[in-house]
């Protein structure tokens, strides 16, 4: 095992490695930014840096800054966190090169992985269903509307580099393809440096579906059972739970053999995630990969009492897994709410600011993933998420009845949040049925206000 770890991130993600490396008895250290100078979560850790200034690319963004400071603080490896550098093969590299182990995937497996027709192409070699559409990245016009009209329309123009909606446009009919073909390609340029664009048939108000897999360096590879992500609003998830309502066991377990296929193949270690489209009639697509450990991760944790940052650690450490598929159970029900500093009642603009009352939630079935306390001030740099309330009980009725409980018992006070939003997704008779898809947050609790006649 590791005698000391670098976190490369902040908040409520680094204070959850910091508390797994000290289960492990692995010494931790904390970098920050100016904005988090005297965070509470940097308290936690053995020792902390600051590495630069309040913008992201001056700090947790920077990779010489956070070499420089795994160099200074002598670790042996570097955990990523979600967001920030996570995802990013040439910082998975240089830990590599700088002789620091990566606590993630290899850099090969992140590129290939980042870019989504090619893991659409090991998918479909794993025999994994893909959603019907180009093979690779288009190419011209004329291949874009021969692919259309042979998926057929409404289809979905897909940035290759990209992932999280960006880039994306749905085309509906074959003279309105090549300015949708232009537009995907002139945003996917700007977001991503590369203007490839590939095309899938258009799902129609499907669900979001996720896998969560365990690799490690022997070749082993297992799932842990689906996550249901389909509650967002615009490609930000608020809800997250497992097991998936209104998934049929035999979907669920085709879904999961196919994600542990699927990674098996792509030569991938470390955790990760195979994200799938599911339609009405439950057929199930692969859509991508997420090569990094999520925010929504504790759902998972509290159905499967696995603790998925030490098997990451362990897994990074050279350590064969030591779980069975046969040991992973998937017990009652778990839900997610992200408690973000955004005002529903505002178009979910930001609220930071200093927290002036907090009344964190517990009891049976309560967890709280948290930095923030009374006294703290979210500072505007970075991702309004203030805390995660997750809860875990036998059955979905019993879960939602103790999120209803917990979300009542949680107060935050001094700046607008989420909280109000999720009291009443969790009072919804349509959320109590499982009967939600991906547009369902647009179209039902945000619709598009009517146009005044005359
Ligand atoms: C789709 C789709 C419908 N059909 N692909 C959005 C982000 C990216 N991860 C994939 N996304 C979608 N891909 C086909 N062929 C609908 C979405 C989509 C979506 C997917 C997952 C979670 C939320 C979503 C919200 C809107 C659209």
């Amino acid at each position: 095992m590791f005698k000391r770890i670098l976190v490369a991130n902040r908040g409520e993600i680094a204070l959850r490695v910091i508390r797994a490396c000290k289960e492990l008895g692995v010494e931790v250290v904390a970098v920050y930014s100016q904005a988090d100078r005297g965070a509470p979560w940097l308290e936690q850790a053995d020792r902390s840096i600051c590495i630069g200034k309040a913008s992201g690319a001056e700090s947790y963004l920077n990779i010489p800054r956070i070499i420089a400071a795994a160099e200074v603080a002598d670790v042996q490896a570097i955990h990523p966190g979600y967001g920030f550098l996570s995802e990013n093969p040439h910082f998975a590299e240089v830990c590599r090169t700088c002789k620091f182990e990566f606590i993630g995937p290899p850099h090969e497996a992140i590129r290939k992985m980042g870019l989504k027709t090619e893991a659409k192409a090991v998918a479909a070699a794993a025999r994994v269903p893909c959603v019907p559409g180009s093979d690779g990245p288009v190419t011209s016009d004329a291949e874009a509307a021969r692919v259309a009209r042979e998926i057929g329309y409404p289809v979905l123009i897909k940035a290759a580099a990209g992932g999280g909606g960006k880039g994306m446009r749905v085309c509906r009919e074959e003279s309105s393809l090549l300015a949708s073909l232009q537009s995907a390609k002139n945003e996917a340029e700007a977001a991503f440096r590369d203007s490839s664009v590939y095309l899938e048939k258009f799902i129609d108000r499907p669900k979001h579906i996720e896998v969560q897999i365990l690799a490690d360096s022997f070749g082993n590879a297992i799932h842990l059972w689906e996550r249901d992500c389909s509650l967002q609003r615009r490609h930000q998830k608020l809800v997250e739970e497992s097991p998936g309502p209104t998934l049929p066991d035999k979907v669920r377990r085709k879904l999961c053999d196919a994600a542990v296929r699927l990674v098996k193949s792509a030569g991938y270690v470390n955790a990760g995630t195979c994200e799938f489209l599911l339609d009405a009639e439950n057929n199930f697509y692969f859509i991508e990969v997420n090569a990094r450990i999520q925010v929504e991760h504790p759902v998972t944790e509290l159905v499967t009492g696995i603790d998925l940052i030490k098997q990451q650690i362990r897994i990074a450490a050279g350590e064969p897994l030591s779980l069975k598929q046969s040991d992973i159970q998937q017990i009652g029900h778990a839900f997610e709410c992200r408690i973000n500093c955004e005002d529903p009642d505002h178009n979910f603009r930001p609220s930071p600011g200093l927290i002036t009352g907090l009344r964190i939630p517990g009891g049976y079935g309560v967890r709280w993933d948290s930095h923030v306390r009374v006294g703290y001030t979210v500072p505007p740099n970075y991702d309004s998420m203030v805390g995660k309330l997750l809860v875990h009980a036998p059955n979905r009725p019993e879960a939602m009845a103790v999120m209803r409980r917990a979300l009542d018992e949680l107060q935050i006070e001094g700046l607008a949040t989420t909280l109000p939003l999720h009291r009443r997704i969790f009072r919804n008779p349509d959320f109590a049925e499982g009967r939600v898809d991906t547009t369902w947050v647009e179209r039902v609790l945000f619709p598009p206000k009517a146009v005044p006649a005359g």
